[in-house]
């Protein structure tokens, strides 16, 4: 086998790169300039957006603008490990062989499992899935789209006989109304949220409806926001259905020549939802609100409803899907211009891995177990030998499985379980029985990494060679344009070696372009327009054409060569029928309920300027600019009932079965409703002492889809009794693991650090001798000197070598006021003299607090806007980038600014009368 990755890259040019971003599901294409390859372990590069991509025509947001902060190889993994130790690849490659081969013989092919992700590149995926499936003869593969877009599948393919997005981003423009249901447009995918601003800023009669419990920076965009009770989706969809059918605006014609069932459907609808004071009452909405949204549907043929996690992270997320999609079926809205039911997808290549059929009940080429001809179909085309028969476990069953010692041996490939999967901590308790975890990453600390027996060191974005499939179903290639470090191997190489140490024929492709042909060629295979996925006309292209090919649609076949906008024009559908189906829906709630002990619905999602586990995003200070520190949201009158305070620290304890609480620090915002809290998915051990939100997650699933109910866990708030309190900035990483919370907030030379002590334990700052390691811990050396004040429950210092800023910290039964954001200044060079003689004040008169930043491209904070508008008199957003420059780069800022502008020109007025 040729090793695409030893090999030098050839076209280090000033040449701009196209490449897809390594981020979310819209899959904006970039354009990457290599401007200083001079050191290889940080290359710099200038990263632009791509305008001939269709995904952004240019524009990026602030994490992919920022992408090129994060390439360089801080906290990668270097090299192979087995129990600690560095290996050679040839040792590691065979301890994996040897044990998955061992477990095999010894317990059967069900014995061992992949767990992989939707971040893996269509290739990575094709042939990880082709292992285990085809070769090693279990379907135990399952992925972290379980997590993410299981539910969705399913209603696509009850709906329409397979999993297929039928729309475009162009229907978005298009469309007169756009119901956005469960997603937080603005950002988690900020650049098809900027696309419909800018559509409905050139045609302002287009409506744009909110559904989603909390008042999001999407919200900004609405006309009409329902903030409906958590969970109530479905009966919010029934009761339009009964609606339109009320008021006779459903199209009988489309009805009859091309769905079925839909009288089953109404009738179900109009029995549960069919009484508007009931569904208001149930989803806790008024009847005006509900009537406003009805008509809009009504009169609004030119539709889409773009759904995300709020609709499928659920234990009933199929249902509700469905029952979005039953009011497009009863409408005709779907497969024309401007209308469909759209399942945004979150992972860069969500989609990929649906193609492959990467989920455990998935076959390959959107194949299913269901079907024998389909085993058979795949089985002959991978001259499979020992081709699994049935669905494998589902991720949730899948751990479970590990923890029971029926799973002995896992590789976890390109994601992060322990800190993602629902009852985080019974995931960690699992991998630590289990006799082998193998994790391939590329970064060498993450909460999984530190539970693996062995260690696989992978490349990454921009380092990696492969395609992606976005959203709208546009096939575009990531392309490598940095080398990764010298160990590091993609994870195709690693998977391929592993199968042929286990004697595997057909895994000897000589490069990525290789496999891509192959996963066209299967997906043509025998297919005969049976199958909606089929990209068999890519099934020959060259070497040269795949490293060129640009953005496409699938299907890419005889019948479509360039692409295909829009499935389901015809109205045929890949059901035994060829119609579409309506699904009668029995609207579920949430399977945990609130009460007395656990008063709070807690919802978990995402933040505008961090990814996931914050592996890659959290290395650079920009992005931690805009939220900090981990936070618990909550409506200013739960928090006045449980006597809680804006800013103070708080525990969350839930109902899973491993007893764990997180620690966070409290927002009190009327954006959250009464009675559900929201904290953000992010934070991880390498961030914080107790900020895993999936750990209070209890392992809830959709019976159909088996994705668990990540939206919807209960659990009480209590302060948080802390006896002692600290912030330290430092150029040196502190091991905090001796206070009970502590948060690490990564600055641009330092890192900072938010930390409490419990009450009741001792009092440790107080002590001389304690304080004294302290220094030691922050690095005080010989020609360091230090400032230090100590008086009564307050004790500061600050360490400063070459008239430079080491630390700077205060410890104290509560921290004074002091300016976070003017103390990481004072690192950036040497201190000036004013600025150490303020230094312990933590603060500088005449210094400016410029407040939490709002705008991340040029680092402007909430204060410096909120002077702006006031004194310059600022009246419109445009003003305020004019005055700022905030929000004229990518945007991603620009939901805020409008949310800022509001309230500081109703605060004016308020202030007046
Ligand atoms: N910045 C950023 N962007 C991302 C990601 C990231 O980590 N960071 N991740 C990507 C990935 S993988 C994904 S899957 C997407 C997810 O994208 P989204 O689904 O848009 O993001 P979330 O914040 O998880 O959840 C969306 C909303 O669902 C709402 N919600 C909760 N319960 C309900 C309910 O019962 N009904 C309704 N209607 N809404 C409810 C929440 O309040 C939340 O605002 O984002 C992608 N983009
Ligand atoms: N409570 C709650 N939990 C959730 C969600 C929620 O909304 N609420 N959302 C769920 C959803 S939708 C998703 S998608 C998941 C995401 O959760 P995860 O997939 O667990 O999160 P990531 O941080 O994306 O993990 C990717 C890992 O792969 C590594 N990596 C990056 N590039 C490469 C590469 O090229 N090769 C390899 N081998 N490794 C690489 C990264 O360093 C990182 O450790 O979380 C789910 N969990
Ligand atoms: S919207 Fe942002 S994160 Fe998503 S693909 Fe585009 S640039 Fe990347
Ligand atoms: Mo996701």
């Amino acid at each position: 086998m040729t090793d695409a990755n030893l090999t030098s890259l050839s076209c280090q040019t000033k040449e701009a790169i196209q490449t897809t971003c390594p981020y979310c599901g819209v899959g904006c294409g970039m354009q990457i300039t290599v401007q200083d390859n001079s050191n290889p372990s940080a290359v710099k590069v200038k990263v632009l957006g791509d305008k001939s991509h269709p995904a952004n025509f240019g524009k990026l947001c602030v994490k992919g603008s920022s992408a090129g902060e994060t390439i360089d190889f801080a906290g990668r993994m270097l090299s192979p490990q087995v129990n600690g130790e560095a290996v050679s690849w040839n040792h590691a490659l065979d301890a994996v062989a040897d044990k998955f081969q061992q477990v095999i013989d010894q317990y059967g092919r069900d014995a061992v499992a992949f767990y992989v992700s939707g971040q893996l590149l269509t290739e990575d995926y094709y042939v990880a899935n082709k292992l285990m499936k085809g070769f090693i003869g279990s379907a135990n593969i399952d992925t972290n789209s379980r997590l993410c877009m299981a539910s969705a599948v399913v209603g696509y393919k009850r709906a329409f006989g397979a999993d297929a997005v039928p729309c475009s981003y162009e229907d978005l423009e298009l469309a007169d109304l756009i119901v956005i249901i469960g997603s937080n447009t603005a950002w988690a995918h900020p650049i098809v949220y900027q696309r419909i601003a800018a559509a409905k800023k050139q045609r302002p009669q287009m409506k744009v409806v909110v559904v989603d419990p909390r008042r999001t920076a999407t919200c900004d965009l609405a006309d009409l926001h329902l903030q409906i009770a958590p969970g109530t989706d479905a009966m919010l969809f029934n009761g339009v259905l009964s609606y339109l059918a009320q008021q006779q605006a459903c199209d009988f014609s489309y009805i009859k020549q091309h769905t079925e069932g839909f009288d089953k459907a109404l009738q179900h609808a109009q029995i549960l939802q069919g009484d508007m004071n009931r569904v208001a009452k149930d989803c806790a909405l008024s009847v005006a609100e509900l009537e406003q949204f009805y008509q809009l549907v009504r009169d609004n043929q030119k539709m889409v409803s773009l759904y995300s996690q709020g609709v499928n992270q659920s234990s009933s997320g199929v249902d509700k899907s469905n029952a979005i999609i039953n009011l497009h079926l009863a409408t005709g809205r779907i497969g024309k211009e401007g209308m469909g039911p759209f399942s945004i997808t979150g992972q860069p290549n969500a989609m990929g891995g649906r193609e492959v059929g990467g989920l455990a009940n998935q076959l390959a080429a959107h194949m299913d177990f269901a079907n024998p001809e389909h085993i058979d179909t795949v089985s002959r085309f991978w001259q499979a030998p020992n081709m699994a028969q049935q669905n494998g476990l589902k991720a949730v069953d899948m751990f479970q499985a590990v923890n029971d010692g029926k799973i002995k041996a896992i590789w976890i490939i390109n994601t992060n379980p322990v800190v993602s999967m629902p009852d985080a901590q019974a995931v960690r308790e699992a991998l630590q029985k289990c006799e082998m975890v193998v994790v391939s990453d590329c970064m060498q600390c993450t909460d999984t990494t530190e539970m693996a027996d062995v260690l696989l060191p992978a490349l990454t974005w921009g380092e990696i060679d492969g395609t992606v499939t976005n959203s709208d179903r546009t096939i575009s290639r990531q392309r490598r344009f940095i080398n990764g470090p010298n160990q590091a191997r993609a994870d195709w190489w690693q998977l391929c070696q592993v199968a042929q140490r286990m004697g595997f024929a057909g895994f000897d492709y000589r490069s990525v372009a290789g496999i891509f042909r192959e996963h066209a060629a299967l997906s043509g295979f025998e297919n005969n327009g049976q199958r909606d996925f089929d990209i068999s006309a890519l099934a020959r292209i060259s070497d040269e054409d795949y490293q060129n090919l640009k953005p496409m649609q699938w299907p890419i076949n005889q019948a479509n060569p360039q692409g295909c906008k829009r499935l389901f024009a015809d109205g045929k559908f890949y059901t035994a029928s060829g119609k579409a189906q309506f699904i009668p829906i029995t609207p579920q709630l949430p399977r945990n309920r609130t009460d007395s002990e656990f008063p709070f619905v807690l919802n978990t999602g995402r933040l505008r300027d961090q990814w996931h586990t914050m592996t890659r995003t959290g290395k650079t200070a920009k992005l931690m600019a805009h939220r900090d520190e981990i936070t618990v949201a909550m409506h200013p009158q739960d928090a006045e009932k449980q006597n809680l305070q804006n800013g103070q620290l708080v525990v969350l304890l839930g109902k899973t079965q491993q007893a764990y609480r997180v620690i966070a620090r409290l927002d009190v915002t009327d954006q959250q409703a009464k009675g559900s809290v929201f904290v953000p998915m992010h934070w991880t051990r390498q961030f914080a002492s107790a900020g895993n939100v999936d750990a209070l997650i209890p392992a809830i699933t959709d019976p159909l889809s088996g994705q668990p109910e990540s939206k919807h866990a209960v659990v009480k708030v209590e302060p948080f009794d802390a006896q002692w309190q600290g912030v330290i900035l430092s150029t040196k990483t502190l091991d905090l693991s001796a206070a009970h919370y502590w948060n690490r907030i990564t600055g641009k030379t330092f890192n900072r650090y938010e930390f409490a002590i419990e009450a009741n334990e001792s009092s440790r700052f107080n002590e001389q001798s304690e304080v004294e390691t302290w220094f030691e811990k922050l690095g005080k050396s010989d020609n360091s000197q230090v400032l230090r004040y100590q008086q009564n429950d307050q004790f500061r210092f600050a360490v400063i070598a070459d008239n430079r800023v080491q630390a700077v910290g205060f410890i104290g039964k509560y921290i004074p006021k002091i300016e976070r954001s003017w103390l990481g200044e004072t690192f950036a060079k040497e201190l000036e003299p004013l600025q150490r003689r303020y230094l312990l004040a933590g603060k500088m008169s005449g210094a400016k607090d410029v407040g939490p930043t709002v705008c991340s491209c040029f680092g402007i904070g909430l204060n410096t806007i909120v002077e702006a508008i006031s004194e310059q008199k600022l009246t419109s957003v445009e003003a305020i980038g004019q005055a700022l420059k905030a929000g004229t780069n990518c945007g991603s800022c620009v939901p805020e600014l409008t949310e800022i502008l509001q309230q500081t020109l109703t605060a004016a007025v308020t202030d007046v009368a």
